[in-house]
């Protein structure tokens, strides 16, 4: 691009989409509707989101999810967005949202043959001091299209994934999502982010991680160089930062979800050339035990995660 020329190869996530599926002989383009129907919930829940304030939505409805959270009201209006756009779509057969206790069954005529589990409105807590809230999803194709729709289509292991993503910005001028990164690859900065507050639940691999980046040796200089300190306590928001700028997020324990937030954050940090644990085992390859299953999770710059590894591997070796 000269400077001052107007990129002109700009990419929507359609023609993304349609390009990526061109590439594949046997494709029927449902993956695309699919897509195509997320992309439009994210276009309609950002509306939501940002007329919130003005409609003075904003405010707890008093009830509570399947997390025993208050919920907000631009929660259950994501949910039942995202809900009716994928079953609209005619290509689903099983849905899991954070705001279901349940899994969804796609009714016979709608069915089709893709699974997603969701998360609406993930960060919604941080709603009204504006900070960047987002829909995380994942994909599932059904194990067997002439039996599709059960349980076991979609209560998988994260390596079974077809596709995951997040929506955290959406460019309102013109109302797209639009490729910035092609062949997107995790950065390298040295950031970690953690919730500090919660140090006390630490168990010793990670205390002994968080401190060696607080006061680490002095480099081949002799210069003290430690990790920057960034957490917003909102997923998307700080796995979006990790995946550009690089180091490492955690949350030891066990409140992030498998299904819906740590298995699709734990594709997108791979497919970039990242790494994504439980501290002991690969995220992708865990099987979860029941759709709103939760696990800790370490993940970013694959040097990062394999130091908590190694200090796992001790842990259990009784080092
Ligand atoms: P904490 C938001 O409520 C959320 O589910 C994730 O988006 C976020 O990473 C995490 O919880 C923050 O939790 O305990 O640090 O407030």
């Amino acid at each position: 691009k000269e400077h001052g020329e107007t990129k002109t190869d700009i990419v929507t996530i359609t023609n993304h989409i349609l390009m990526q599926q061109q590439q594949h002989a046997g494709a029927t383009g449902d993956l695309s509707i699919v897509i195509n129907a997320v992309t439009a919930s994210c276009k309609w829940i950002s509306n939501c989101v940002r007329k919130a304030e003005l409609m003075n939505v904003i405010g707890l409805t008093g009830g509570k999810n399947v997390q025993q959270e208050s919920v907000q009201k631009l929660d259950i209006l994501s949910n039942e967005i995202m809900i009716n756009m994928l079953k609209s779509s005619g290509r689903t057969a099983v849905l899991v949202s954070e705001e279901d206790d349940q899994a969804i069954f796609v009714e016979d005529n709608q069915r089709g043959h893709y699974c997603l589990a969701f998360d609406p409105l993930d960060g919604s807590s941080n709603i009204d001091c504006g900070v960047s809230i987002g829909t995380i999803f994942g994909i599932y194709h059904v194990l067997d299209t002439e039996r599709k729709g059960e349980l076991k289509d979609i209560l998988r292991s994260g390596k079974d994934m077809v596709a995951a993503g997040y929506c955290i910005t959406l460019d309102p001028n013109i109302g797209e999502f639009l490729l910035t990164h092609p062949k997107m690859r995790i950065g390298k900065k040295k950031i970690y982010s953690v919730n500090e507050g919660n140090a006390h639940t630490f168990d010793p691999a990670v205390k002994s991680y968080v401190h060696s980046l607080k006061f680490p040796p002095p480099n081949f200089e002799g210069k003290f160089t430690p990790y920057s300190a960034r957490y917003v306590g909102s997923m998307v928001s700080d796995v979006h930062r990790t995946l550009l700028y690089g180091g490492v997020f955690m949350y030891p324990g066990g409140k992030l979800r498998m299904l819906y937030e740590c298995f699709p954050m734990a594709l997108i940090i791979e497919a970039a050339g990242g790494k994504a644990s439980n501290g002991r085992q690969r995220m992708l390859d865990l099987l979860p035990p029941s759709i709103h299953a939760r696990s800790g999770i370490f993940l970013g710059n694959k040097e990062e995660v394999e130091k908590i590894e190694e200090l796992y591997r001790k842990l259990d070796a009784g080092e």
